[in-house]
């Protein structure tokens, strides 16, 4: 059994909730796309976990982790994540921990070009937009795996006694392509590659072919559970295009991060922010850029748990569910963080967009039409209580009841959680 979760949004619905609530009940966690670039904070038992590239899995003791083949990996950092939650207490987190061999890995000028990409976008490209990553070097890895001069795990710990002059001269080479595009930028490759025959060790251990991991599994008939990194709208197919992450985010990116047939996956959990919420530039047709923009922004406590920026902040837009629910085919949603709206008298929801007063049938692909979208607005009454103490779906206030039934209706799929906290227990599940 495989299900699978996913964000809706531009991130940071809060799927690492939902993945720590559900992760009693699974034997395996694995992510299929991003890198270090997500993130999310768990709290277990008063303690507080940052999660960014490993598995939220490591929790449950009982659960092995698997980052598949779509998994971009910065080794220093997959160290220091893992020592950090293992100092929090986590138990025997080395040895149910695994990582493809064919994932890429994210050298430190890959990160360094991520920074002087987005400098050079926002100080000489002609409308001075950078794309607002979060500088962790997941395009430029991306980039080196689509042009197929990218260094993957097993060529780092491979056996072969030539296999390590075979892993520096790919290294040089593909250094020196990021030195020709972005000039001589000072970088100290030596101790890099010092720090890599350390790592070629170290990493062993936790290799796996991740296609033989994944169907034994599925063979062995374990309930696996995917957790999906970003969005739907940070798809690099189907997002804000360019403003997007650089890999499959959505369903797609579950097939190819993991090397598993569609017809494997049972459920699709699909993570909704009761409000919208976005980091980084590009187009966001409900943003709020006063009030109740920076209302939601301090009651939600929206800030980037990598980066620490602040997350721009906008009514819920139910074109943008519809769209990434026509696409990831949810069997259920979580809507997260309802009580954010606690105190908003009336609550407008985005249910159509049209340009220049003609209707558009869904989300359009070009930004120029984005940025010229009038959205239509249904608003909804509030229900001007405290939700964060009910213990029970049918508790909630009727005006909440019928936010979220209004939401069911319109994209037709059933809502099976609530969120009405950020603890564990502020959860509710409706029959
Ligand atoms: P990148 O670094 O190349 O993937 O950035 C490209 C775009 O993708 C957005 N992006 C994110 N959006 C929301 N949350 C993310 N994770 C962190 C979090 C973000 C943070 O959980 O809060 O701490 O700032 C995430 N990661 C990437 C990014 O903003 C760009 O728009
Ligand atoms: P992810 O990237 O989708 O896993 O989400 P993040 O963890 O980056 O961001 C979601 C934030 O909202 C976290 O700080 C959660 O603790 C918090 N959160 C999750 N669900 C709820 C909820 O129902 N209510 C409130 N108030 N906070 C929530
Ligand atoms: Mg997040």
């Amino acid at each position: 059994m495989v299900n699978v979760v996913l964000g809706a949004q531009w991130g940071d619905e809060g799927k690492g909730k939902l993945v720590d609530l559900l992760v009693g009940k699974y034997d395996i966690v694995a992510r299929c796309a991003g890198g270090n670039n997500a993130g999310h904070t768990i709290v277990v038992d008063g303690v507080k976990y940052d999660f960014h590239m490993l598995p939220s899995g490591l929790v449950n003791p009982n659960c092995q982790n698997l980052l598949g083949n779509g998994v971009v990996i910065h080794l220093p950092s997959f160290f220091e994540e893992l020592e950090t939650l293992e100092k929090k207490g986590l138990k025997d987190c080395r040895q149910r921990l695994f990582i493809s061999s064919r994932a890429h890995i994210v050298f430190d000028f890959h990160q360094r070009t991520d920074k002087l990409r987005e400098f050079e976008l926002k100080n000489t490209s002609k409308n001075h937009k950078n794309i607002g990553t979060t500088g962790k070097g997941i395009g430029p890895t991306y980039s080196t795996k689509a042009s197929r001069s990218g260094i993957r795990v097993h060529h780092l710990v491979n056996d072969d006694p030539n296999s390590w002059d075979l892993f520096v001269t790919k290294y040089k080479r593909l250094l020196e392509t990021r030195m020709k595009r972005y000039g001589e930028f000072e970088y100290d490759f030596e101790a890099e590659l010092n720090r890599f025959k350390q790592y070629k060790t170290l990493l062993k251990p936790f290799v796996v072919d991740s296609v033989v991991f994944m169907h034994k599994a599925i063979k062995a008939n374990k309930k696996i559970l995917v957790e999906g990194a970003n969005a739907l709208m940070l798809d690099i197919d189907f997002g804000t295009y360019p403003f997007v992450t650089s890999s499959n985010t959505g369903i797609g990116g579950v097939i190819t991060g993991l090397g598993i047939p569609p017809r494997a996956i049972d459920q699709t959990f699909g993570v909704v922010k009761a409000y919208t919420t976005r980091v980084g530039e590009g187009p966001f047709p409900t943003e709020q850029l006063n009030a109740d923009g920076e209302k939601l922004q301090t009651i939600g406590a929206e800030v980037g748990v990598t980066t620490g920026r602040k997350r721009r902040c906008g009514w819920l837009d139910l074109v943008i569910l519809k769209y990434s629910t026509l696409i990831n085919g949810y069997t259920s949603l979580n809507i997260t963080k309802l009580d954010v709206l606690d105190t908003f008298k009336e609550i407008p929801v985005g249910i159509s967009y049209s340009i220049n007063g003609k209707k558009l049938d869904l989300f359009p692909e070009d930004l120029l039409n984005l940025a010229n979208v009038e959205v239509e607005y249904v608003t909804l009454p509030g229900w001007n209580q405290d939700i964060t103490k009910i213990t029970k779906y049918d508790d909630l206030p009727v005006n909440a009841k019928n936010y979220l039934k209004y939401i069911e209706d319109f994209v037709g799929v059933p809502i099976e959680w609530v969120g009405t906290g950020p603890s564990r227990d502020s959860m509710l599940y409706k029959e």
